[in-house]
């Protein structure tokens, strides 16, 4: 089945039909400020993170990107269950917006929660090219005063001379990643060159920059490396640790916070200094309310947490797993009191951590006991040194396909064959964790820890091509992605 099939045009009626709730977005060369340190990058107008798109479940939301980079690019609407055609994936799902051209991501949003758009081309991720996507519920359970929303990310671009593109190249040894693109049929460039060589900005790529390659690091968390690359920053709402952004409330005032991983190779252990959180939603899908001291985020995953806020002025820090660096914002509900020190560590980073395997979904989105129609299982594979991530030894072609059917419930186990924890991404489902004695929380994306295995159950009740992957974008763009396809 193809992205734009009549199965998928009929689940996309299904959907309904809302408002149209019209933005525009403009993918370009901008410069920054961290805070205190300006940078030349691409992103989504001049804001880092992107201006966050709001919408309410219901809605169509037409969405017009504007290419103003020197590369091809396309936006993908991440952990959104949308028609197939809107997705994102150059060469898949429709081919890459040239230079100077836009393209109108028009689909009806159906369900609430909180998700992120961001650039599916080569690296560009890994630059400024990312925005909250905040889908509102029009029949919100919950009660809270103030709401904040709260986007990690890590940062190497532009950052003496490097670019996530060389950092890439630094990890293969100097070499491209030896990923065969397919034909670019749908590009209409034809040959192997693809939009993965096109979206890297050949002007930009080689080797430029000091060594960004991390070693001798470790997470007990997540029992391996933190990552692969040594960032020299990372951010909170695009500020360093030295500059933060302060978000103000009123003592007793209870806030949402809807805090994204929009990193490329950072696991964020996150608290919020003097308060326990309590978890209401992962991925957009709600659980059963679970207080908690800190939380680990995977990159691409999300989290909803209320807290009620003391009086003070509080930290909210995101360590960098196994990297020996952090970032950092500030809650203020005093008038008076110092900023903390960067290098604040509150005691909650090292207190309860509830991982995602553990939380129950919420009734309403928990699955029933039905047994899978159908198996697929997986493995990871690649190492360190030769930089090789794939599934099953086979890097990423864009024919790829494991088949699925539609209205079946299908298992996925994922091997993780591999000495490195990865962050497994589902396009255009959201998956039930399983693992407990009934089925788990729903989400799009989930950490696998090495050596040990992920399985997830969804329903094929969305037809069209769906890329499965690492959301760690330096293993994805060398070759740890695969696809989904639907058949008849
Ligand atoms: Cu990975």
């Amino acid at each position: 089945m193809n992205p734009s099939d009549p199965e998928v045009l009929a689940a996309e009626k299904k959907r309904g039909g809302g408002p149209v709730r019209r933005f525009r977005l403009t993918a370009a060369e901008a410069r920054v400020d961290l805070g205190g340190r300006t940078l030349r990058t691409w992103a989504y107008g001049d804001d880092l993170p992107g201006k966050e798109v709001r919408v309410t479940a219901g809605d169509i939301l037409d969405l017009t990107l504007a290419n103003h980079l020197p590369v091809d690019t396309t936006l993908h609407s991440h952990g959104i269950r949308l028609r197939c055609d809107m997705d994102g994936v150059p060469d898949l799902t429709q081919a890459g917006i040239k230079p100077g051209a836009e393209f109108a991501y028009r689909f009806a949003v159906q369900h609430p929660g909180t998700y992120w758009l961001h650039s599916h081309s080569g690296m560009q991720l890994d630059r400024g090219l990312y925005a909250p996507l905040i889908v509102e519920d029009p029949k919100e359970p919950l009660t809270y005063d103030k709401e904040w929303v709260v986007v990690l990310d890590d940062w190497v671009d532009g950052v003496d001379g490097s670019t996530p593109d060389s950092v890439l190249t630094q990890l293969h040894h100097g070499k491209r990643p030896p990923m065969d693109m397919g034909t670019g049929g749908m590009s209409g460039h034809g040959g192997s060159a693809g939009h993965h060589a096109m979206a890297r900005g050949p002007a930009r790529a080689g080797s430029s920059g000091p060594s960004r390659v991390l070693r001798g690091s470790h997470s007990d968390l997540l029992s391996s490396m933190g990552g692969n690359v040594d960032f020299p920053y990372y951010l909170v709402n695009g500020r360093l640790p030295q500059a933060p952004t302060v978000f103000r409330a009123k003592p007793g005032d209870r806030i949402r916070l809807r805090i994204i991983n929009a990193g490329a190779d950072t696991a964020f252990r996150v608290a919020l200094g003097g308060h326990e959180m309590t978890i209401t939603h992962t991925d957009g899908y709600p659980v059963q309310p679970t207080t908690t001291d800190a939380l680990l985020l995977g990159m691409a995953e999300r989290y909803d947490v209320l807290v009620t806020a003391q009086d003070g002025v509080f930290p909210l820090v995101a360590l960098a797993e196994g990297k020996k660096a952090r970032a950092l914002a500030v809650l203020r509900t005093a008038k008076s009191g110092a900023l903390p020190e960067p290098s604040v560590q509150p005691d909650e980073l090292q207190g309860r951590l509830v991982p995602a395997r553990r939380l129950v979904p919420g009734d309403a989105v928990a699955y029933s006991d039905r047994k899978p129609d159908r198996q697929i299982r997986l493995r990871l594979t690649g190492n360190m040194k030769d930089f090789n991530w794939s599934f099953d030894h086979r890097p990423y072609s864009v024919e790829q396909r494991h088949p699925i059917r539609q209205d079946e419930r299908v298992r996925l186990t994922i091997i993780n064959a591999t000495n490195m924890w990865h962050p497994i991404h589902l396009h255009g489902h959201t998956f039930a964790m399983t693992g407990l004695d009934a089925a788990g929380a729903r989400k799009d994306t989930a950490i696998v820890l090495p050596h040990r295995k992920l399985v997830f159950d969804f329903y094929a009740d969305n037809p069209g091509l769906w890329m499965l992957h690492c959301h760690n974008q330096y293993h994805s763009e060398s070759g740890m992605m695969t696809t989904l396809g639907y058949h008849r």
